[in-house]
């Protein structure tokens, strides 16, 4: 038996302290005596527990979203095949159907001489950013790191031969950033998880039970056991071969593989489209994950995280220069924020491992606002009226003392608010200006606080694109 399958069973044996046994696609009955001492987490977990478990997740509020792998070398060309502006980089190999053997031939190309994990981690600290979500594997089915139940992964296929993956997160380690993995369901390279000519809503591949036994799940305990990432993000969940029942089956087997582990509501089949909120309360997962979009208020209970591109594409594509501005990157962190959600913004690296400058530039200037407004939007709440007007997003800190109140917009001389009521005699600062501000309160015009003269000169505000005033009080109407 060759090594690789030994070590598949190996790894069975190791994780089938929750093992199942599977005869259809569908069927996930579990007969072994270890399952039977399965904790049964989405049942069992208390709410408090469950709370403690995502707290460090939800006071985060800001993750980078990687998309790196093969595709990033054809980065939107296949020979004379150029993908259309709304076909995104990392489906080349589906856009054009190109047959395995070809795009395996990437992978013997896929040699980032440029990759710099610490670089890497540095710029996602330096913009505000507390986790990293990394491709661990793509719908492509390539492995970014050293898989001893593939070889289709970095160290046997390619001529790059160091697990990037390990490196990420030794640098994640070395500098107080939490490593996550994404990890894609689908699979157009697998045999037993394959479509033909991609087509899974036609062919369904007969012995994908065997992928998600033998191949899906060792791979993801070796990802937990050697790299302990804190999230398993999921994606590719779409396909008919996968039910909400495996995805419920899925999520406890993982559970009990790394108990503190949390998991995006891609496990199962639970989303509502590109919303990404889940459609009823029991679908496994822990967070709902609208994409390339933002939730229009807040959440009636489930956490949420919005994933975006920072230009029209994950993986990095040659000639898509859409580039959002830094100002919209950072009104969308302070709305998401106002709304009690996450907000996980996405760079595609070159193949050869260089961040493309458009990004690094844009995430600096995160960075900067955060440095004056970081406690604005990390470790805060909602309040029931997250917003006022157009321009004003509000959050409370986590004692509720205080009221932040993020006007989008420059404020001019004086800024009005009608929702707040500030507490008497008490200070009311705008982030990043030591002296404090005078204001008056009346029940009807509200709160109005005057903007020092100097102010209306930009350069000698705090930062730019978002101003933040911090106020001790309370919201006016609770409804
Ligand atoms: O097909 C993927 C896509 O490539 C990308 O990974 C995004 C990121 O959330 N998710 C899927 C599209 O919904």
């Amino acid at each position: 038996m060759k090594m690789k399958n030994l070590v598949i069973v190996f790894l069975l044996l190791l994780s089938s302290c929750g093992g199942t046994t599977t005869t259809q696609t569908e069927q996930v009955q579990d007969s072994t005596a270890a399952s039977k001492t399965m904790k049964d987490f989405a049942k069992d977990e208390s709410k408090e527990e469950r709370n403690a478990r995502l707290k460090w997740w939800k006071d985060a509020r800001f993750g980078m979203f990687i998309h790196w792998g093969l595709y990033a070398i054809p980065a939107g060309v296949h020979k004379d095949s150029v993908l259309k502006q709304d076909q995104i980089g990392e489906w080349i190999m589906h856009s054009l159907k190109i047959p395995i053997p070809e795009y395996e031939e990437y992978a013997k190309q896929f040699n980032p001489t440029k990759f710099d994990a610490k670089e890497w981690v540095r710029i996602a600290k330096d913009a505000g950013m507390k986790y990293i979500v990394i491709t661990s594997k793509h719908h492509d089915g390539f492995a970014l790191w050293d898989s001893k139940v593939s070889n289709y992964d970095i160290m046997d296929f390619s001529p790059y031969k160091k697990d990037i993956l390990r490196a990420l997160a030794d640098e994640c380690k070395a500098q107080g950033v939490t490593l996550c993995f994404y990890h894609s369901i689908m699979d157009w390279h697998h045999p037993e998880a394959k479509a033909k000519n991609y087509e899974h809503q036609t062919t369904q591949n007969p012995d994908w039970a065997k992928y998600r036994e033998e191949y899906m799940k060792p791979q993801l305990v070796e990802l937990i056991k050697n790299y302990d990432p804190a999230v398993l993000w999921f994606d590719g969940e779409w396909i008919d071969e996968w039910t909400e029942p495996q995805g419920k089956d899925l999520y406890n087997f993982l559970r009990n593989e790394k108990p503190s582990l949390v998991i995006n509501n891609r496990v199962g089949k639970g989303r509502k489209g590109m919303q990404g909120m889940s459609e009823t309360q029991d679908a496994a997962g822990d967070f709902g994950t609208p994409e390339q979009e933002i939730l229009e208020g807040k959440s009636d209970g489930l956490p949420w995280e919005s994933c975006m591109t920072m230009n029209d594409t994950w993986g990095f594509k040659t000639n898509d220069t859409n580039w959002k501005s830094a100002e919209k990157l950072v009104h969308n962190l302070a709305d998401i924020s106002a709304k009690g959600g996450n907000y996980l913004l996405n760079i595609g690296p070159k193949a050869d491992g260089e961040i493309p400058a458009p990004s690094v530039e844009r995430l600096a200037e995160m960075g900067k606002w955060l440095k004056v407004n970081g406690e604005a939007i990390y470790t805060t709440q909602s309040l029931n009226n997250y917003k006022e007007g157009e321009n004003i997003r509000y959050t409370k800190s986590a004692d509720d003392k205080y009221i932040y109140a993020i006007s989008l917009k420059w404020v001019g001389k004086a800024l009005n608010l009608k929702n707040i009521a500030p507490k008497e005699g008490s200070e009311i600062k705008m982030l990043g200006v030591e002296s404090p501000l005078k204001w008056t309160y009346d029940e009807k015009k509200g709160l109005t606080i005057e903007i020092p003269k100097e102010l209306s000169l930009e350069a000698k505000r705090p930062c730019k694109y978002a101003y933040t005033f911090k106020i001790e009080g309370a919201e006016k109407d609770k409804k």
